[in-house]
């Protein structure tokens, strides 16, 4: 059996890697539609070796799609969704939209697949720093039982979109011919720099982007974890990096962690720090894992442990999750 699937926001970092991957996965497509923006319709974009033409997405669009892969923001997906569900397909939503609806399952493959069953139309694809951080700790959790959380991410500019990597690259090239590079998208300059600032700040003084790691958390893995998180927007084109510090409730040992780690689905352990090996942003670009390494132990309280996580952004961190929700949904479900 094929998929008539659709992508909304197909132009986007996510959107393009989307299709991208829909392709090195062999996804069974029998049609794939892409739907934009009317400014954005009428482009011709290839795929395999079809080429196709963007088209407006609203009323209408969505009729014979069974599949919606949502890479836009969550404005945009909270008008378009429920016109999509009307129309009969299914929306996996990478926006921050729907992640929070007790109706809406919230899903990483490795860890809650279950929770599929119980989809009502729209399946929320987590926030990229909350992916890389759940799949380093679910076999922790499930060994040690985590209790608390301390996070601090190191976050690429492609998490802000195509925009933002156009941004940097013309800040670095301004700053190599002398320009002023003062002037930005951002709040400030992010060449150079180190913001931490990413999406709103809010009443608590914590910004959207911290919340998202700790109700996302809840949600996905464990209601009785704490977490703390502190979300910097740093200089790199792709791929996040984050300093998790843990509390378990059971005695826990770095060497037993790693031989943990490197036997889960999806993680690729790199820690021999005296040889200079640990996970970098360049490792992980345009890779599926999230590595993780600098695995030791925090003597300054019990049962603590340090890591360090590595994934590339835009594919675990959003098209790639996204895509094995989908495998997860036709195997499932739609009975492929
Ligand atoms: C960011 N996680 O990095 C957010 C959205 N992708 O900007």
């Amino acid at each position: 059996k094929k998929f008539n699937v659709a992508i909304v926001g197909a132009r986007g970092a996510v959107g393009k890697k989307v299709m991208e991957l829909l392709v090195e996965r062999n996804f069974p497509i029998n049609k794939l539609k892409l739907l934009g923006s009317e400014e954005g319709s009428g482009i011709q974009i290839k795929f395999k070796d079809e080429d196709l033409i963007t088209e407006q997405a609203g009323k209408g669009a969505f009729k014979g799609i069974d599949i919606a892969f949502f890479c836009v923001n969550k404005e945009i997906s909270e008008k378009l969704a429920p016109i999509a569900i009307d129309e009969g397909c299914i929306v996996i939503d990478n926006s921050s939209c729907f992640r929070m609806n007790k109706e809406v399952p919230l899903i990483i493959p490795e860890i809650n697949p279950h929770d599929i069953d119980f989809h009502k139309g729209i399946i929320a694809n987590p926030n990229c720093s909350t992916i890389q951080m759940l799949v380093a700790l679910k076999p922790i959790h499930d060994s040690y039982n985590i209790k608390r959380i301390v996070v601090s991410t190191y976050q690429s500019v492609s998490g802000s979109g195509k925009k933002a990597i156009d941004e940097l690259n013309d800040q670095v090239k301004d700053y190599i011919a002398g320009n002023d590079i003062s002037n930005s998208i951002y709040p400030y300059q992010i060449s150079f720099n180190a913001l931490p600032h990413i999406d709103d700040f809010i009443e608590n003084g914590y910004t959207k982007e911290e919340m998202k790691m700790v109700n996302e958390t809840k949600k996905i893995l464990d209601k009785n974890i704490e977490v703390s998180a502190t979300a910097v927007r740093i200089p790199v084109i792709k791929g996040h990096c984050e300093s998790i510090n843990i509390q378990t409730k059971k005695k826990i040992d770095p060497e037993s962690v790693k031989e943990l780690l490197s036997k889960f689905k999806g993680i690729k352990v790199l820690d021999d720090p005296l040889n200079n090996l640990y996970p970098i942003p360049i490792t992980a670009e345009e890779t599926d894992y999230v590595y993780v390494g600098r695995i030791r132990k925090d003597f300054t309280i019990k049962n603590g442990l340090n890591i360090w996580v590595v994934s590339d952004n835009l594919r675990k961190g959003a098209a790639l999750n996204a895509i094995q929700i989908a495998e997860l949904l036709i195997d499932r479900i739609l009975k492929y």
